[in-house]
C-alpha cells in the first residue's frame, strides 16, 4: 500500500517535473507575406526571357509594323532554354509573351498579329506551349510578361482595349498550366494615352491563377526595385506604403528601399539584363556582363532581401546564345565557390532567449532549418548572439535570414568579430529580411557576434552562415 502511494506521488511529481508550459512563438508583426509571396521569395534567382519580333528586327521597342513572317526562328528549342536555365541554378523563367510591338508568341484570338500569321512552323507554332512544357519537364516555374502598351492593336487607346488586354491574360493563364508570376509594366503610348484598368487586370489574373504573384511598379504582390541595374537598397523593406501608386508611375527611390512602416507586404524584384539591351543583338555578343559584375548584382539583389530576375535575350535561331550560356555557367561556378563551405559551426550563446526555451535558442540559427529560429522575449528588441567557432577561422561573407513568415523586423544590426581579446565591429547595417549577405575584407577570428540594435519586435533569426569566398 505504502509503495503504491509512493509510486503515485512519484509519477505525479515526475509529470509535474516533465511538464513545462509551451512557450508561444512571438506574435506576428504586420503586414505578412501570403503563402505565394513566401514561396516566391524562396526562388531567389530566375530568368527573364526577352524574345519576339524585336529579336528579328534588331530593335528594343518595335513599332508593331513588321510583317508577321519576320518572326522566323530557324531552330527554336525551349528545352534548350530550360536546360540552360536549370543548369545555371535558376528556378524558373518569365517570357515576354507580348512586348510593346504587340506581336503575340501564342495564337491569340484577340489580334491577327501573332505567330499563327507567320510562316514559322506554318502558323502552327506556339512558343508558350513549348516553353511551359519545357518548364514542367525541367522542374522550372513558368511566368509570363504581357505588355499593356500595344503599338499594333487597332483598339489601343480606346477603353475597349482594356477588354482585349484582359482577354490576352485569360488566354495565357488558362492555356498553359501553372503560372508563378504575372509581369506587368506600366508602359503607355506618348500620343494615344491609354487609361488602363489595372484593377480589372489584377482581378483577371487572380481569377485564373490565384497562386500567381503579380509584379508591377505598384505590386500588388511584387514591386519593381526602381532601377534596371539589379541593385536593391542597402536598406530594403518588403513592407511598402502603396497608397496612390499605380503601374507606370514609379517613385524609384521609395521602390528601392521599401517603407519601414508600410502597411502592405510587397517585396522587391531586381530585373536586369545580362547584356546592355533586353533583346538579343549579335553586335552585343562581346558585351555580356562579366562574372564580377554578375556577382555584384547577386550581392545587391539576393544579398539585400530581393529576388534576381536576370534577363537573357534568346537569339534568332530561337536558342540561348553560346556567349550567354558560357557566362551563366561561369557565374554559377563563382557562386558555388563563394558559398562552398559554410563555416558557421560551434557553440552559440544569446543574450536573451524566449522563455529560456531551447526551442527558441541561439543554436537554431545553425540547424539548417527554415522553420526554427532564435527569438527573444517580447519587448526585447536589442539582443546579441555569439557563435564561438572553437578555433580561429577566416571568412569574408556573412549571411543572415529572418523568419519573415511572421513579419520583417530587424531595423539595425551590426557584426562584430573577436580580435585582441575584445569585440571589434566590422559592419553596421540596417535591414535583414529574407536574406542579407554582407561582404567585407577577410577576417581571422575565433568568434563572432551578431548584434540586433533595433527591431520592430522580438527578432527572429532563422539562419546564419559564414563563408570564405575567393578574393579577387
Ligand atoms: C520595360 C520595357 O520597356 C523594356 O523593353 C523591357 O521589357 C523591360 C523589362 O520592361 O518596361
Amino acid at each position: 500500500m505504502k509503495k503504491a502511494i509512493v509510486l503515485i506521488v512519484c509519477v505525479a511529481l515526475n509529470i509535474s517535473f516533465a511538464y513545462k508550459p509551451k512557450v508561444s512563438p512571438p506574435s506576428a508583426v504586420q503586414p505578412l507575406p501570403t503563402p505565394s509571396q513566401l514561396a516566391w521569395q524562396q526562388l531567389e534567382y530566375y530568368a527573364f526571357i526577352h524574345f519576339g519580333m524585336n529579336t528579328f528586327t534588331d530593335h528594343e521597342w518595335g513599332e508593331g509594323r513588321a510583317h508577321p513572317d519576320t518572326f522566323n526562328p530557324t531552330s527554336l528549342d525551349c528545352r534548350q532554354w530550360a536546360r540552360v536555365v536549370r543548369d545555371a541554378g535558376m528556378k524558373g523563367m518569365i517570357i515576354t509573351a507580348k512586348h510593346h510591338d504587340g506581336f503575340c508568341l501564342w495564337p491569340s484570338g484577340t489580334t491577327t498579329y501573332t505567330v499563327q500569321k507567320s510562316k514559322w512552323r506554318e502558323g502552327k507554332g506556339d512558343v508558350l506551349k513549348d516553353m511551359s512544357a519545357a518548364c514542367r519537364e525541367y522542374g522550372l516555374k513558368f511566368g509570363v510578361y504581357i505588355s499593356p502598351w500595344d503599338r499594333n492593336h487597332p483598339l489601343y487607346g480606346t477603353p475597349a482595349y482594356n477588354r482585349v488586354y484582359k482577354e490576352q491574360w485569360r488566354e495565357v493563364l488558362t492555356g498553359y498550366g501553372d503560372v508563378f508570376e504575372a509581369w506587368l509594366d506600366g508602359a503607355n503610348d506618348q500620343k494615344k494615352r491609354m487609361v488602363y484598368d489595372f484593377n480589372g487586370f489584377f482581378q483577371i489574373i487572380r481569377k485564373y491563377q490565384s497562386n500567381a504573384v503579380i509584379f508591377s511598379d505598384a505590386g500588388p504582390d511584387i514591386r519593381w526595385v526602381g532601377n534596371e541595374k539589379g541593385t536593391a537598397g542597402e536598406t530594403n523593406w518588403a513592407t511598402r506604403d502603396n497608397e496612390g501608386s499605380f503601374p507606370g508611375f514609379a517613385d524609384e527611390k521609395a521602390l528601392n528601399v521599401g517603407d519601414e512602416d508600410g502597411p502592405s507586404w510587397i517585396p522587391a524584384e531586381c530585373d536586369v539584363s545580362i547584356r546592355p539591351g533586353w533583346f538579343y543583338h549579335s553586335t552585343d555578343d562581346d558585351k555580356v556582363k562579366s562574372v564580377a559584375q554578375l556577382m555584384e548584382i547577386y550581392y545587391s539583389s539576393v544579398g539585400r532581401n530581393a529576388n534576381l530576375l536576370l534577363n537573357i535575350g534568346v537569339d534568332q535561331r530561337g536558342l540561348v546564345n553560346e556567349h550567354d550560356i558560357a557566362r551563366l555557367m561561369e557565374f554559377k561556378k563563382a557562386r558555388e565557390e563563394a558559398f562552398k563551405t559554410n563555416l558557421a559551426r560551434g557553440g552559440v550563446t544569446a543574450s536573451n532567449v524566449r522563455g529560456n526555451d531551447k526551442e527558441y535558442g541561439g543554436e537554431k540559427v545553425l540547424d539548417g532549418r527554415r522553420d526554427t529560429y532564435w527569438a527573444t522575449e517580447d519587448g526585447v528588441t536589442k539582443a546579441w548572439l555569439e557563435i564561438d567557432f572553437g578555433r580561429e577561422i577566416e571568412f569574408n561573407r556573412f549571411l543572415a535570414q529572418e523568419n519573415i513568415a511572421l513579419g520583417q523586423r530587424v531595423k539595425r544590426f551590426s557584426l562584430r568579430v573577436w580580435k585582441n581579446e575584445r569585440y571589434e565591429t566590422i559592419a553596421q547595417q540596417t535591414t535583414i529580411g529574407y536574406k542579407r549577405i554582407l561582404l567585407f575584407p577577410m577576417v581571422r577570428t575565433r568568434k563572432l557576434q551578431l548584434v540586433i540594435e533595433e527591431s520592430k519586435a522580438s527578432p527572429m533569426i532563422t539562419n546564419i552562415e559564414v563563408f570564405k569566398a575567393p578574393e579577387d
